[in-house]
């Protein structure tokens, strides 16, 4: 499959994007305490945290996966803008945490200083932990069906915990310096990162109350989706520069951690992307009409992959 020409498909999918963007935005800021709100350095932490930056891809992944399963009404739209809120919380505290000292131990995140060496480490700590519940705060106060909401609490909570992002790090951090197999490599990224994209996706169908079949070939596009996610994330960490990244580039390779590069080289990890690429778009072709629009699914694919080229 080659790169996307410049095409009106292209502009279309852009402008939704930037349109998503734009609504994330707008729902993080409903959904954050106010920075005047007692404590205020707590809250001050939780809003740098997660305004200001990000390319806000797990927000989009839940309004894609409404729309493909017909999300259209006003109230499923407000429980859209909640669970694409909750997502980018959970992702913002995993990445405060991850920045932390007796972690990763980074300085720069999305361009700026991370939050412990904007605040301090304890606040940092604390932003991360209080993102966490606010996260499910939004989820309790979907306008749907009470059955819908529990799914949802359900899959975020499973995608979040010990067997998803949390345990993956758990692998990730005694993984240091060890000789991974492309196996264990696999499990560790499909629960570090992508049990949280796959989430996303789910939330969207839940929201939209799509049906079994639905939900599972949504899930084998989310599957292919969130590993390639992680196969280009190492490929930039290799081929991209700090600036571009807005985040230290080359740690993998400096704290010794093993990736898709450092396991397939530079370019068989290129062609799983593309592999993974081909899957993602192969099952959205598998949902047949049951799809009630498949353009940002598809050009989310496209995005996540081509931004290693
Ligand atoms: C600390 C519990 C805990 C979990 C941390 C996801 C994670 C687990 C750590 C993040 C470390 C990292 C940089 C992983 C690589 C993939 C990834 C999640 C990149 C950042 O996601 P983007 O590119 O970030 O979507 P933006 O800034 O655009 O939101």
């Amino acid at each position: 499959m080659s790169a996307r020409d410049d095409t009106a498909e292209d502009m279309a999918f852009a402008a939704w994007l930037e349109a998503t963007r734009q609504r994330t935005e707008a729902a993080l800021e409903r959904h954050l305490p106010p920075a005047d709100t007692a404590p205020q350095r707590l809250h001050e932490a939780m809003r740098y945290a997660v305004l200001g930056g990000g390319k806000r891809v797990r927000a989009a992944l839940v309004y894609a996966a409404g729309a493909a399963c017909g999300a259209n009404t006003q109230a499923s739209a407000a429980a859209l803008d909640a669970a694409a809120a909750a997502v980018e919380f959970i992702h913002a505290y995993s990445l405060v945490h991850d920045d932390l000292p007796c972690m990763d131990d980074d300085v720069l995140r999305r361009g700026r200083p991370t939050a412990h060496v904007q605040f301090d480490e304890a606040c940092a700590l604390l932003a991360g932990d209080a993102l966490q519940p606010l996260a499910f705060t939004c989820l309790a106060q979907m306008p749907i069906a009470p059955a819908l909401v529990a799914q949802a609490v359900r899959t975020l909570a499973d995608a979040s915990g010990s067997l998803g992002m949390v345990g993956g790090q758990a692998i990730d951090l005694a993984s240091v310096g060890h000789v991974l197999t492309l196996d264990e490599l696999e499990t560790m990224h499909r629960m570090k990162t992508g049990a949280l994209l796959r989430a996303s996706i789910a939330l969207g169908a839940v929201v939209a109350g799509a049906s079994s079949p639905l939900r599972r070939t949504l899930d084998t596009y989310a599957q292919a989706l969130g590993l390639a996610f992680q196969v280009v994330d190492d490929i930039l960490d290799v081929s991209a520069d700090s600036a571009a990244l807005g985040k230290t580039a080359g740690k993998d390779s400096a704290d010794n951690k093993p990736t898709y590069v450092s396991l397939l080289g530079l370019e068989r990890a290129r062609e799983l992307a593309e592999v993974l690429r081909g899957e993602a778009h192969g099952a959205i072709g598998a949902m047949g009409d049951a799809c009630r629009q498949s353009e940002p699914l598809a050009g989310l694919a496209d995005y996540i992959v081509l931004r290693g080229h």
